[in-house]
């Protein structure tokens, strides 16, 4: 009963997340512009499941790796996209 009530959940969120997209926080650790991908230190990704944690994700658009330098904290959203997770949104916080 209460794991298909987390299903349930899940499947509500993951619905509600294609519509509205929820912005992540993270720092970023590293741009690389040759292969178009950031390195992102990021916080608990509900939509996506999750932890915490580094990892590099794809850019959608090539000119975002234009806006971030490393150390930079942001506000970003990520969605797989071909089977690769891609940054879709991404907004530098100031500081
Ligand atoms: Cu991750």
């Amino acid at each position: 009963m209460t794991k298909s009530i987390a299903l349930l959940l899940a499947a509500m969120l993951g619905t509600t997340a294609v519509g509205a997209t929820e912005m992540a926080e993270g720092e970023i650790r590293k741009v690389d512009r040759d292969a178009a991908k950031l390195t992102i230190r990021h916080g608990e990704l509900k939509q996506l499941e999750m932890p915490a944690m580094t990892m590099v994700f794809r850019v959608k658009d090539k000119a975002m790796l234009e806006q971030v330098a490393t150390g930079d904290k942001v506000r970003f959203s990520a969605e797989r996209v071909d089977g690769a997770l891609t940054v879709t949104a991404l907004d530098r916080v100031k500081p």
